[in-house]
């Protein structure tokens, strides 16, 4: 995967790829004390525009503030400016933006005070995350093994670097397993999420997903939601059991990055007629039109780079 760009920005300086290097002995690094966001900005008719960049934007400050950080030396505008800085800095159309706020210079008792918050924001170009045979076809999932975080374990909805250790286990297992991604179980049993995507059933016209409590509350899930409702279906948070996977008629995946996928297959059961259903195709069609600024009512999503 080409990481490649001209420029990351790390505490206010555009600095050239080859010079955004951090010290060993950053403790982000050994402990996973840092926060992030996944983001993408797409070329729309008025130019490269990132998607839902403002709300990206205050969960990473969400984040901050789960994990513990009091107080930050930047506000919401100046760190979404700092995003359309990098995209344009890159000349970028289509690409992924990774923000990382990261415990940097102390911290090494263990005590987020000990330290303090630096900033880095990353673009590069980022096909699609599934592979593009995985739109019309599908993926193939399992259950993990792994449980998903139990809420006052770690906090599901900060996207906190050191939680993602749980998505490695899982991801790792089923890749290895001969699955491309991982369904995990929250700790009552009930379905949670992906290692990095919310996931929806389709089951006579309806659609359900998980309540929040569990997991993050994907910014994929709520354009989903409002897609679907716009469409006219039905959108339904329960409590999903593991065989309701196996007897829906469909299942979807959403994220940043890997956007809107249909399951195939899950658990060595095929969902439905084992490729991508119709009605993920109907909501993916939408969210690739409106991630592109080509559906008015969503327009305000893309938030134009300039
Ligand atoms: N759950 C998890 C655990 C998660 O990491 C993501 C995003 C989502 C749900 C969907 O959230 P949203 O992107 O706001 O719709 N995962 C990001 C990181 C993926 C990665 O491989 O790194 C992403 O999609 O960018």
């Amino acid at each position: 995967m080409g990481m490649e760009s001209k420029f990351i920005w790390m505490n206010g300086e555009l600095v050239p790829f080859e010079k955004a290097t951090l010290h060993f002995l950053t403790p982000a690094l050994h402990y996973g004390a840092a926060v992030f966001e996944g983001i993408r900005s797409y070329d729309t008719p008025k130019g490269p525009a990132i998607f839902r960049l403002t709300e990206h934007v205050e969960r990473l400050f969400d984040s901050a503030r789960v994990f513990g950080f009091r107080e930050l030396p930047w506000t919401v505008d100046e760190v979404v400016k700092a995003h359309k800085d990098t995209v344009r800095a890159n000349g970028f159309k289509d690409c992924y933006v990774r923000p990382l706020i990261y415990l940097d210079g102390g911290g090494w008792n263990l005590n987020v005070d000990g330290g303090k918050p630096s900033l880095a924001i990353a673009s590069w170009e980022w096909g699609n995350y599934l592979g593009e045979e995985a739109l019309a076809k599908g993926i193939r999932a399992n259950i993990s093994s792994f449980t998903r975080h139990h809420p006052n374990v770690m906090m599901t909805k900060a996207k906190i670097s050191g939680n993602y250790a749980n998505s490695f286990l899982a991801k790792s297992e089923s890749v290895r397993l001969g699955f491309e991604e991982a369904i995990l179980l929250d700790p009552q049993g009930y379905i949670a999420e992906c290692t990095g995507e919310n996931l929806f059933v389709v089951r006579g016209g309806k659609l359900f997903t998980p309540s929040t409590a569990p997991v993050l509350e994907g910014i994929t899930r709520s354009s989903i939601y409002t897609i679907a409702k716009d469409l006219g279906y039905e959108v339904i948070e329960q409590p999903i059991s593991r065989d309701q996977l196996y007897i829906a008629d469909e299942v979807f995946v959403c994220g940043t990055a890997a956007e809107c996928i249909g399951l195939c297959e899950i658990d060595f059961r095929k969902i439905g007629d084992g490729k991508s259903g119709k009605v993920t195709r109907e909501i993916q069609n939408v969210y690739h039109e409106a991630i592109r600024g080509k559906v008015a009512k969503y327009e305000s999503w893309c938030e134009v780079v300039g």
